[in-house]
């Protein structure tokens, strides 16, 4: 299991800064995970999930702005816990850019999500976003977690490949072999 993330705002601000990702337990209680594992079982998001499967990802099913979709979402974004760590790390007056909610069939290659940065994605002026990840099952090497190349985030963005830089040249994503197999295992972002 990676280590989580400790310490005063300035020791975790200064660990994000460093290798671009935290990893904190237990912001939600158990309750509050239940409720959210609950939500995604309703058949308003089941049928979302059913219609959104995308055949070019193997699988991978992804509902965009959850938060309109589902209540227990909205509460999620607008969590206290959360929203102080956040504010910790890129400061007050927080908006939401996006949210959604993937599924990952839990075999291998299935619903692969490749390399990439998010920021090209969603161009900005300076870089004060961050993206918040929840996993609700178990998550592994085996059912395919999501990974993070920790510091990669001082390559810069964009610079990782031709044309658009939002798909990470093969080459920098061989430096994937060089995370420590603990956290290669147990991070849960696939980014640089
Ligand atoms: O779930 C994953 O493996 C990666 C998800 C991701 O990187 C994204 O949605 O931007």
């Amino acid at each position: 299991m990676p280590e989580a993330a400790t310490g005063s705002g300035p020791e975790l601000r200064a660990k994000y800064d460093r290798d671009g990702y935290l990893i904190l337990r237990g912001l939600l209680d158990r309750l509050q995970l239940q409720e959210l594992r609950e939500a995604v079982e309703t058949p308003l998001v089941q049928e979302q999930r059913r219609a959104n499967r995308r055949k070019e990802y193997a699988g991978l099913s992804i509902i965009h702005d959850i938060i309109l979709l589902h209540p227990a979402f909205l509460k999620l974004a607008r969590n206290p816990k959360l929203l102080e760590v956040i504010e910790t790390l890129i400061g007050a007056n927080i908006e939401i850019q996006h949210c959604k909610i993937n599924w990952k069939p839990g075999e291998e290659g299935a619903g692969e999500v490749k390399w990439h940065q998010d920021f090209p994605y969603l161009p900005h002026t300076n870089y004060d976003l961050c993206a918040a990840f929840l996993v609700l099952d178990e998550t592994n090497a085996e059912n395919g977690c999501m990974r993070v190349i920790p510091g990669s985030h001082m390559l810069g963005a964009g610079g990782c490949g031709a044309g658009a830089g939002r798909r990470v040249h093969s080459s920098r994503a061989d430096a994937a072999q060089l995370v420590p197999e603990s956290i290669a295992k147990s991070t849960l972002r696939n980014h640089l």
